[in-house]
């Protein structure tokens, strides 16, 4: 006699932290499923919506997955293999500098379907040297002060707050100096 699907299967997720840059294994803690059908039926993820920062894929790429693109994404897996570890599913972030992402997972006994969408936590890490974008110079005659406006000299961090930033004079003028003023205001 043919099994027929009466139950839904349970599943349940956990949301996913990892640090920038890094890597996650989702493994059945992760993704824990149950199907309450006896014999029970072939449990399946599908991944419906995809990370915008990461990627899902079904192998360890551990140094080489700054390359990973698009088209590693894998968009289904077995939970029995998983299980089982015959496969191991990885969430890798991206690089960027987002601290958020989220993917949806489904999950399919053939017939139920129960979806998940799991939240993934990005932790920051100051990871990129901050650049001077512009450098106006300045212009001064003689005897007079001239101020170093952001016309003369800006720096830029995609990752550091701008007063988070300092300017360290490493060579002293030679014909003047430097002084700090407070503005009024
Ligand atoms: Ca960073
Ligand atoms: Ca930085």
């Amino acid at each position: 006699m043919a099994s027929i699907s009466f139950q839904e299967p349970a599943f349940e997720a956990r949301n996913v932290t990892v640090t920038e840059n890094g890597f996650m294994v989702l493994d059945d803690i992760f993704l824990s499923a149950r199907d309450l059908d006896k014999p029970s039926d072939k449990l399946m993820f599908y991944i419906e919506e995809f990370p915008l920062h990461g990627y899902i894929t079904n192998r360890n790429y551990s140094g080489s997955y700054k390359w990973l693109t698009r088209d590693d994404n894998i968009d289904s897996f077995n939970f029995e293999e998983l299980s089982k570890r015959y496969i191991s599913i990885w969430y890798y972030h991206d690089c960027s500098e987002n601290t958020r992402d989220q993917f949806t997972i489904r999950l399919s006994d053939g017939i139920h379907s129960i979806r998940h969408v799991i939240y993934v936590q990005i932790v920051p890490i100051n990871d990129e040297i901050p650049t001077v974008r512009h450098s106006g110079g300045v212009s001064v005659k003689r005897d007079q002060s001239a101020r170093l406006s952001p016309f003369a000299i800006i720096a830029d961090d995609v990752d550091t707050p701008n007063d988070q930033l300092y300017f360290i004079i490493k060579a002293k003028p030679q014909a003047g100096y430097f002084l700090r003023k407070k503005v009024k205001g």
